[in-house]
C-alpha cells in the first residue's frame, strides 16, 4: 500500500514536471524539447533523477515542518523531552531501505542507457558491396570552429553539420588543439572532443530542421576552451534521406569548380584566402580554416554572426575584434573597400543547395 502510493506520487510529479517544463525553451536548442531518440532517453533520465530528488526534498521538508510545529517550546514548555527513538530498529530500517530503493530506481536505467547510448559496434558494419552501412561523421573541434568530414562520402564541411533524419548517425569526435565538447542540446550529447583519443557515440535526428526558427538546430561547445568559447557555435541541418543524398552529391561536385557570383572576388580569394580555406567540398579535413564550399547556404558567419554582407565584411576586416583569439588574421589594411565588396559577393554566392 505504502509502496504503491509512493510510486503514484512520483509519477504524478514527473507528469506535472513534464507539462510544466515543456512550456518553456526553444525547440532548436532546448534539452527539454528533445528531437531525437538519444535526446529523449537522456531527457527521461533527467526527469527521473529530478523527480527522485524532488521527492526526497519534499519528504525531508515535510518532516522538518511537522517537527517544528509539533515540538514548539511555547507549546510544550522548556522541560519537555520528546520520546527517545535512538536505536529504533523500525526507523533505522526505513531510512536505510528507502534510499537504497531510490538509488536502485536511479541506477538501473542509468546504467542501462549508459551502455545503450555508448554502443558503437554498428559503426564498423558494411553492406555486401563493402560500403559503410551507417553514416559516420568525423568531427574535429578547433579554436573556435567545427569541421565535419564524411569519410565514406569523400566530402567535408564546416560550421554547419548536415545529416539525414530518422537513422543512427555515428560520430568520431576529436580536437585539434585543446579540449572541446560536442553538444547539440535538442538532440543529445555532450561528449568531450580530446586531442589524445577518439570518442565515439551516435545520435538520431527525428525532426527535420526546416520548420525551426532559423531552419537549423543549434550546436555548442560545452567545454571552456578559451576567450571565444561562448562563440564556438555550430548549426545542424537535418534533411530527409533523399535530400541529404542530393546535398552530398552537390558537395562532391564542387570538386569541378563552383558557380562564381563575382569573378573579381574569386581572384582576391585565390590570392589572399585559398591557403587556409578550400572552396571544394570534396576531400578530407585538416585545413587551417573552415571549408567554404557551401558558405552561401550557411546560417551564420563564423558560427555566430548574422549571415549577411555587412557582417561578413566586418568579419574579414577584423576577425579578432569579434571573436578574440581565433586563428584568422585581420585583412583590414590589405583589402580595398571594392575588393571586400567583391569578396563578399563571391562568398555569399558559394552554394550547393538548389
Ligand atoms: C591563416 C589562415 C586564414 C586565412 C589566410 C584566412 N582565413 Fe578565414 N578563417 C580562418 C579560420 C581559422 C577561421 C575560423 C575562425 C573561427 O570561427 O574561429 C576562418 C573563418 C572564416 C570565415 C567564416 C567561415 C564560416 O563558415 O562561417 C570566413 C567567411 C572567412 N574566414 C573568410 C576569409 C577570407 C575572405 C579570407 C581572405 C581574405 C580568409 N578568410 C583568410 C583562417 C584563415
Ligand atoms: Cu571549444
Amino acid at each position: 500500500m505504502m509502496k504503491g502510493l509512493k510510486k503514484w506520487r512520483l509519477f504524478s510529479l514527473l507528469a506535472v514536471l513534464t507539462v510544466f517544463l515543456a512550456g518553456c525553451g526553444q525547440q532548436e536548442l532546448s534539452t527539454l524539447l528533445p528531437a531525437g531518440q538519444v535526446g529523449k532517453d537522456q531527457f527521461n533520465l533527467l526527469m527521473l533523477s529530478s523527480g527522485i530528488m524532488l521527492f526526497v526534498i519534499l519528504v525531508v521538508v515535510v518532516i522538518y515542518v511537522v517537527a517544528l510545529i509539533r515540538f514548539r517550546r511555547s507549546k510544550l514548555g522548556d522541560d519537555f523531552v520528546p520520546e527517545q527513538v535512538e536505536g529504533s530498529q523500525k526507523l533505522e530500517l526505513i531510512w536505510t531501505i528507502i534510499p537504497i530503493i531510490l538509488i536502485i530506481i536511479l541506477a538501473v536505467p542509468t546504467v542501462y542507457y549508459t551502455y545503450k547510448l555508448g554502443d558503437v559496434k554498428a559503426m564498423e558494419e558494411v553492406t555486401d558491396d563493402g560500403k559503410a552501412k551507417h553514416l559516420v561523421v568525423d568531427v574535429t573541434a578547433k579554436l573556435y570552429w567545427w569541421e565535419f568530414e564524411y569519410p565514406d562520402l569523400g566530402i567535408v564541411t564546416a560550421q554547419e553539420l548536415v545529416v539525414p533524419t530518422k537513422e543512427k548517425i555515428y560520430f568520431n569526435l576529436k580536437a585539434a588543439d585543446v579540449k572541446h565538447s560536442f553538444w547539440i542540446p535538442a538532440i543529445g550529447g555532450k561528449m568531450d572532443t580530446n586531442v589524445e583519443n577518439l570518442n565515439k557515440f551516435y545520435l538520431t535526428f527525428d525532426k527535420e530542421s526546416e520548420g525551426l526558427k532559423d531552419g537549423v538546430f543549434y550546436g555548442k561547445c560545452a567545454e571552456l576552451c578559451g576567450p571565444s568559447h561562448s562563440l564556438m557555435d555550430f548549426k545542424v541541418k537535418t534533411l530527409p534521406r533523399d535530400e541529404f543524398n542530393a546535398w552530398a552529391k552537390s558537395m562532391k561536385a564542387t570538386e569541378d569548380g563552383n558557380a562564381v557570383a563575382n569573378a573579381a572576388g574569386e581572384e582576391v580569394f585565390k590570392q589572399s584566402c585559398i591557403g587556409c580555406h578550400a572552396v571544394s567540398g570534396a576531400g578530407e579535413g585538416g585545413a587551417q580554416g573552415p571549408n567554404l564550399a557551401s558558405f552561401g547556404d550557411r546560417n551564420r558567419v563564423a558560427g555566430f554572426m548574422e549571415h549577411n554582407e555587412e557582417k561578413l565584411k566586418e568579419w574579414i576586416k577584423n576577425p579578432q575584434k569579434v571573436k578574440p583569439g581565433n586563428v584568422m588574421p585581420s585583412f583590414e589594411n590589405q583589402l580595398s573597400e571594392q575588393e571586400l565588396d567583391d569578396l563578399a559577393e563571391y562568398l555569399l554566392g558559394l552554394s550547393v543547395e538548389q
